[in-house]
């Protein structure tokens, strides 16, 4: 359908260039003209992202190999963290491409001037005396080691900022910023990409490679994300896109707001969870709220979780832990399944409970059937113990399948209704009957103007919803900031001491993230309460499925179907009305304008979501500024004191009232918006069908055929 109807498209534009009058054009022509130019030129239907979201090591990076179908691809590894960024995988190609995308020079300054803080040792672990704090090396402080060593040699740790910006690195940048790889092979790319992505720890550092993987390898810390295409493959429908997201976001600032970007665009988010670490492991509990927020927040319309390396079961164990001891169990493939059961079983239910604290109580996702899958990557190559419809790949691409169909299918009506607003607007070009007289047409800009203000209203109550929550939220935001302080960072950040963790904190504005530890936002942290409060109501009025009566889109429906009824209640009232195409011009109109307003919305709720933690953290930055400038002796405390006496005195001060204002406003701002653009875009329609014209000045040619397939198609894509 989607080919068909590009077809119909372009020959529409070249029927309708090759007449264009040479003289001056009427403006209703050029708008009609550049609307079938855009149509035409949009090259494709946007991608449907998924999103693997998961800690290091869950096996993300072998589900995707597994789910493409191809073993070796993205590199995996049982040692320490391994992909080191973010990597897209798409299927849209004829060969096996790369692209490797790197920090901006600007972007590397400043993440230097970082990684030169974090490594610094503080003057109160300086006096307590030399020694290593336990692992160090493995946590964020060693990987900050190994970045500097990797670019700047042995020692790199020692120097200072002002030092290596003047020194020469040890690899050549190429100015692009980016490294393109191609390849015929599948194997080929892979090796050819491994040194990149592959974040080595146990690399020798002392002693800089010379070699030329040696030199690749020297580039992973200048790294922003990677892209790889593989050739059209029959699993995996083409224009989706995977995304390996690796941890819990970034210490890098261009590449945690990547992170988080990535997290927002997906449509389905998967939480990746290794299943030895499934029941009681905290980082996947924090990826699933993170998904929940992108679900509020983003474009994700689906979560699951999937708890990956099913086979790992060591029967005897097992056997003994098991307690359902009366239906026996003899082999490793039965003592999976049965595992598989529990773990789903368990998980549903967890999730299903998280998921009702934030969400409406009606929403789809939790009526899905299935929201836990237990799959094995090793099994799927393997077939030892379990089939490989028992690894679950084939069901995880079935859900994929699924997923495709349903967005593509609402993407691709879009683009019909488009086509078809545009033939119609053609054919009403050649019609010369002035069905509309004056006063039906005052009437009807009339009626539309009422509704309009109607729609305002019922906007304003549905936002209106969300005051009493976020005055009770804020209160609760208010006398519990304290605590929130403390239990945010005392948690567990690995191998590195609280000092170091709050020296981060301050340096980062308040968010410190780690592509290893847990996730540290302390303006979210305080905003927390206020998300308590709002978070189901909040889902509601925005959501996208079947809405309530309190939710934004049914408003917006219900405002287009009464323009539309007027219109035909208008029609029905002209006696020569043999000429139709005015009219499903209209509808066809309507739909489209309300769709791209729909759109618009989705993407304005993002920045309203997050407006709560922003509008925090520009209260608090110039404490995490002055906190963060702290040297000397009890620094530690010295910060700690920076920052929790001007959190209270901010709060004193208005900071919750003024987030929440924040939110408010642009609550307000949105609506504005969707006023305007109704206002603008119907009145445009409006002229633009109801001209009045004696004679067609400019006669186009004729669009019929054109018109009939379009038609037809919108009546089949309707039906499916
Ligand atoms: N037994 C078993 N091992 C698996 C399975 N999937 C992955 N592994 C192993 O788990 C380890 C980590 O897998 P990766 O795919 O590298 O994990 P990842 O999530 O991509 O990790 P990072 O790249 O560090 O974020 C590797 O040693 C894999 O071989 C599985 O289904 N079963
Ligand atoms: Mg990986």
């Amino acid at each position: 359908m989607e080919s068909r109807i590009r077809k119909v498209v372009n020959i529409m534009y070249e029927k309708l260039t090759a007449s264009l009058p040479q003289e001056s054009m009427s403006d209703e022509l050029i708008y009609l003209t550049k609307r079938l130019f855009t149509l035409k030129t949009k090259s494709s239907l946007d991608p449907i992202y998924i999103g693997l979201f998961g800690s290091t090591g869950a096996g993300k990076s072998s589900l995707l190999n597994a789910i493409v179908d191809q073993q070796f691809f993205l590199p995996a590894s049982g040692s320490e963290a391994c992909t080191s960024c973010i990597v897209q995988v798409n299927n849209r190609g004829k060969n096996y491409e790369a692209k490797i995308h790197l920090l901006s020079l600007q972007e590397w300054k400043e993440e230097l001037k970082n990684l030169v803080e974090l490594v610094k040792k503080p003057e109160e672990e300086k006096e307590e005396g030399e020694e290593k704090e336990e692992g160090e090396e493995k946590g964020d402080i060693g990987e900050a080691v190994r970045k500097l060593r990797a670019l700047y040699g042995k020692d790199a740790e020692s120097r200072s900022y002002g030092d290596l910006l003047s020194a020469k690195l040890l690899v050549n940048i190429p100015a692009s910023k980016c490294i393109q790889l191609k390849a015929a092979q599948a194997e080929e790319l892979s090796d050819e990409l491994d040194p990149y992505i592959r974040c080595d720890n146990d690399q020798d550092v002392e002693e800089p490679a010379q070699d030329e993987v040696g030199t690749k390898m020297c580039l992973w810390p200048l790294i922003k994300y990677v892209e790889v295409t593989i050739p059209k493959s029959d699993v995996i429908p083409e224009d989706v896109v995977f995304m390996d997201i690796p941890g819990t976001g970034d210490y890098n600032s261009k590449r945690d707001e990547m992170w988080k970007e990535t997290i927002n665009k997906c449509s389905v988010i998967w939480v990746v969870s290794n299943m030895e670490r499934v029941v009681g492991d905290k980082v996947h509990e924090v990826l699933l709220t993170e998904s929940i927020k992108a679900y509020q927040g983003g474009m994700c319309s689906d979560i699951a979780l999937v708890v990956t390396k099913s086979d790992n079961l060591h029967l005897n164990e097992y056997l003994r832990e098991r307690r359902k001891n009366n239906i026996p169990i003899e082999t490793k493939h039965d003592a999976i399944l049965e595992r598989n059961t529990t773990v789903k079983e368990k998980k549903n239910r967890g999730m299903k409970a998280k998921l009702k604290r934030t969400l409406p109580s009606d929403s789809e996702i939790l009526q899905k059937p299935d929201l836990v899958y237990t799959v094995s990557a090793t099994e799927y190559w393997q077939e030892k113990f379990l089939t490989k419809e028992e690894t679950e790949i084939p069901k995880l691409r079935e859900y994929v399948r699924n997923i495709y169909l349903k967005e593509k299918k609402k993407l691709l009506m879009d683009y019909v209704t488009e086509a078809l607003g545009i033939v119609l607007l053609a054919e009403n070009f050649n019609s010369t009957q002035d069905m509309v007289n004056h006063y039906q047409q005052s009437d009807l800009e009339t009626f539309v103007e009422e509704k309009i203000k109607a729609l305002e209203e019922e906007i304003e109550k549905c936002f209106a919803q969300l005051e009493q929550p976020l005055n009770e939220g804020m209160k609760k935001a208010k006398s519990s900031h304290q605590k929130a302080f403390f239990q945010l960072l005392t948690q567990d950040t690995g191998y590195q001491g609280f000092h170091r963790t709050l020296k981060a904190v301050c340096q980062k504005n308040g968010v410190y993230a780690s592509r290893i530890f847990a996730r540290i936002d302390l303006n979210s942290a305080l905003a927390q309460p206020i998300y308590d409060k709002i978070d189901p109501i909040f889902a509601n009025i925005f959501r996208i499925q079947k809405g309530t009566r309190a939710s934004l889109k049914p408003c917006l429906n219900m405002f287009k179907v009464s323009v539309q009824e007027k219109i035909h209640d208008v029609w029905k009232k002209i006696t020569v009305a043999n000429d139709n195409c005015k009219l499903k011009f209209f509808i066809a109109e309507t739909n489209i304008i309300l769709r791209t307003l729909e759109r618009e919305i989705l993407m304005k709720k993002l920045d309203i979501y997050q407006s709560l933690p922003l509008s925090i953290q520009r209260d608090l930055q110039p404490y995490y500024e002055e906190a963060a400038k702290t040297q000397g002796r009890q620094s530690c405390q010295k910060m700690q004191n920076i920052l929790l006496e001007n959190i209270e005195r901010e709060t004193q001060g208005g900071m919750f009232e003024r987030a929440k204002e924040k939110m408010k406003m642009q609550l307000q701002e949105l609506k504005n918006m969707i006023m305007t653009r109704l206002r603008m875009d119907i009145s445009t329609m409006l002229k633009l069908a109801l001209s009045h014209r004696e004679e067609p000045t400019e006669k186009l040619p004729d669009f019929q055929n054109e018109y009939s397939e379009i038609e037809g198609i919108h009546v089949m894509l309707q039906r499916m």
